[in-house]
């Protein structure tokens, strides 16, 4: 077994034992990332969130060889939209809906072109891909089991967007009882200021909601 490891992160340094770590990937969605997407209709500018794919598939190899599990999230409603509330589908009065036909199928609807993960992200067999139909991954899916079931103390966070569905997911298993380190370059958000105070969010006041790092510290760690 692997010792527990030390990763230079900020407010101070954050230890985790590997054999009680995963990895949390979110919402790496191709409506959310590329090109042509749902996100990028919306008038977001999708290469804020292409910045964290090649760091975030450094971090995949890496904890991959050394067998941390790792589990995957998506956005997503079922076909019959029965999870989906009215308030998340009317808010703002969008032209284009959850649901409705999108640049690459129905927006945000599980099985969906658009709805899967980008391919350089891609999860392997066997890694768990959990739909979520909220912000945090907890909200009615079966991530918290997953973890409990995998004696799971720690996550590793990447993904998107950082204040958005990462913080959502952070703050959660914060109150679960989660050590959490969130990655600042594998987290993206379509607004700068609103990614760096939502990482600055979560480490300050002693590490409030967890810690924060760049992927390479974590890299170092395992060395
Ligand atoms: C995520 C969103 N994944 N921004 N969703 O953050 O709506």
């Amino acid at each position: 077994p692997m010792p527990t490891l030390s990763v230079d992160a900020r407010p101070y340094p954050f230890t985790f034992d590997p054999a009680t770590t995963a990895l949390v990937v979110i919402d790496m969605q191709r409506d959310f990332m590329e090109p042509g997407g749902f996100g990028e209709t919306l008038g977001n500018d999708v290469s804020l969130l292409r910045s964290t794919i090649e760091p975030t598939a450094a971090i995949l190899t890496a904890f991959r060889a050394v067998g941390i599990p790792i589990i995957h999230t998506r956005e997503g409603h079922q076909p019959d939209l029965s999870d989906l509330p009215d308030a998340k589908r009317d808010r703002g009065n969008p032209t284009l809906r959850i649901g409705d036909e999108g640049p690459k199928g129905r927006i945000l609807v599980v099985g969906e072109e658009g709805q899967d993960i980008v391919d350089e992200l891609k999860p392997l067999p066997g890694e768990p891909v959990v739909d979520k139909p909220g912000k945090g991954a907890f909200y009615a899916t079966s991530f918290g089991d997953l973890l409990a079931e995998a004696g799971i103390k720690s996550l590793i966070v990447a993904g998107v967007t950082t204040e958005v569905c990462v913080h959502t997911t952070v703050r959660e298993a914060n109150d679960r009882g989660y050590e959490c380190l969130v990655l600042e370059d594998c987290v993206g958000s379509y607004f700068p200021e609103f990614h760096r105070v939502a990482l600055d969010m979560i480490a300050a006041q002693g590490g409030i909601f967890g810690w924060v790092a760049p992927s390479a510290s974590v890299l170092d760690a395992l060395e």
